[in-house]
């Protein structure tokens, strides 16, 4: 089915949910199972990135997820990010993984008796994991903001604004472990991108033997194949870095002494700098100096451009603090960089002949759709989650540098390939990147967030 074809039909809507639906005038199908799944996901007070997969609330998700309410229940919007923040800890983190109590033990793994969160210094007195995700919230609140523009709205960002500096001023002042000005990962799980092969090397230096997960039940592998996830060996080594870090009360000091993995990553230093400049439009509406987040952001940008990208090939990648070198392979995150609006004229011309040669297939008419992983490497795997599948969000970043370095064609093209996979596939967690199967979750939140964004944004 083509992109035309997904997307031709229904006038307006009458959606279960009782949604706001004056949108959806085109698409109208998409549009409905958008909604439907957002509604079916949410729980109280945030949504859920799947009933079965993914039960409690998760940062980087939440942040998508608000992008895409906000074009259908602002409300609910606001509500997502309230309670996500209602979980930051007191030096500013925000938690990747906010548990909702109600839920059984055993409904996701590892939960929150292994995170052990509540004993840390400074935490929420919520259940939560210790570790972080990509900053995407400030852009969230922004576009929020811009699409309202109420004076309920108004006084929803003064309330998260505050929250938002101490969240970028954690990544600033307890994660610069490099000292060169960006924000060090000390787990994969933090870059969201958990088992792209960007983390193989820094990973396989963390001592941990794959029969320590007998000892566990992984939840992930009751709903999905073992194919199509990270290893019993991958999860062990994550476990390991978990003890690691909850050991000294996922204290930030001395981590370079003490902690095996210590990378700096190009989409999430990225998305640190993006915040920064959504912070600037944020400031005036609620009486802040927006010049120290430019300020910030500018120096985001130059020390991602320093540290990050390597003349010779062309490509940014993360860095190995350990070995001091940048990883070998070319993973999607090296095209996060583009979001940067003030990324230099010889790098956005990098990460466009990155991104349109034939790893990653851009094109104004793609035949295929954007990959997780160099479609040419050895190593790329379709079906093996961030090893290859193309992902929603990570296309939906894409698309937006595109528009920022004033890319039109190109964006469209992104666009429509990423419509045409939800309206054949559904609303899934990722796609095979040949074919457009659906693969894990088939009812899954952010995919069908950003959906709405991008039908609403021809
Ligand atoms: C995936 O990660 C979790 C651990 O955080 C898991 O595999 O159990 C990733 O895709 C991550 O980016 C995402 O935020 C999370 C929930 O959708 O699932």
């Amino acid at each position: 089915m083509s992109a035309g074809s997904a997307r031709s039909g229904a006038s307006r809507v009458q959606t279960r949910s009782g949604y706001d639906d004056r949108a959806a005038t085109v698409d109208g199908a998409l549009w409905r199972q958008a909604v439907d799944t957002l509604e079916a996901n949410w729980e109280v007070d945030h949504t859920v990135p799947s009933r079965t997969l993914y039960p409690h609330q998760w940062s980087w998700d939440s942040a998508f997820i608000a992008i895409g309410l906000a074009r259908v229940r602002p409300d609910r919007a606001w509500r997502e990010l309230r309670s996500l923040f209602a979980a930051q800890w007191s030096d500013g983190r925000v938690p990747h993984i906010v548990f909702n109590p109600r839920l059984r033990p055993g409904d996701y793994f590892p939960g929150p008796e292994m995170w052990a969160s509540t004993d840390a210094p400074g935490a929420s007195e919520l259940a939560t994991s210790g570790i972080i995700q990509p900053p995407v919230h400030a852009l969230a609140a922004e576009r929020l903001w811009r699409l309202t523009g109420t004076s309920e709205a108004a006084a929803e960002l003064a309330r998260l604004y505050p929250r938002l500096v101490a969240q970028q001023r954690y990544l600033a002042r307890r994660r610069d472990v490099g000292g060169g000005g960006l924000v060090c990962l000390v787990h994969p799980w933090e870059s969201g991108l958990d088992n792209s092969p960007a983390w193989d090397a820094p990973l396989d230096r963390v001592p941990a033997d794959a029969a320590v997960m007998r000892t566990y039940r992984r939840h992930d592998t009751r709903f999905v194949a073992d194919s199509h996830r990270p290893t019993d060996l991958d999860y062990a080594r994550y476990l390991a870095l978990v003890s690691s870090y909850r050991e000294r009360g996922y204290a930030d000091d001395d981590l370079a002494g003490r902690h095996p993995f210590l990378v700096e990553c190009p989409l999430f230093n990225a998305l640190t700098a993006a915040a920064e400049h959504a912070l600037a439009a944020i400031a005036p509406v609620v009486g802040a100096d927006p010049g120290p987040h430019r300020a910030r952001a500018r120096a985001l940008t130059a020390a991602i451009v320093d540290r990050l990208y390597e003349p010779a090939s062309g490509t940014f990648r993360p860095r190995d603090l350990r070995t001091g070198t940048l990883v070998a392979p070319r993973t999607v995150l090296g095209l996060g960089p583009l979001i940067l609006p003030e990324l230099p004229a010889e790098q956005v011309r990098a990460v466009l002949a990155e991104a349109c040669s034939p790893r990653f297939g851009l094109a104004e008419r793609m035949s295929r759709p954007l990959p997780s992983h160099d479609r040419t490497a050895p190593d790329f795997e379709p079906l093996r989650y961030w090893r290859g599948p193309s992902w929603i969000n990570t296309g939906w970043l894409v698309w937006r540098g595109l528009r920022e370095h004033d890319r039109p064609a190109l964006a469209a093209g992104l666009r429509d390939s990423m419509l045409d996979l939800v309206g054949r596939s559904g609303c899934h967690e990722y796609f095979h990147p040949e074919t457009g199967a659906g693969l894990g979750s088939p009812a899954f939140s952010w995919t069908a967030a950003l959906t709405l964004d991008l039908l609403q944004t021809p």
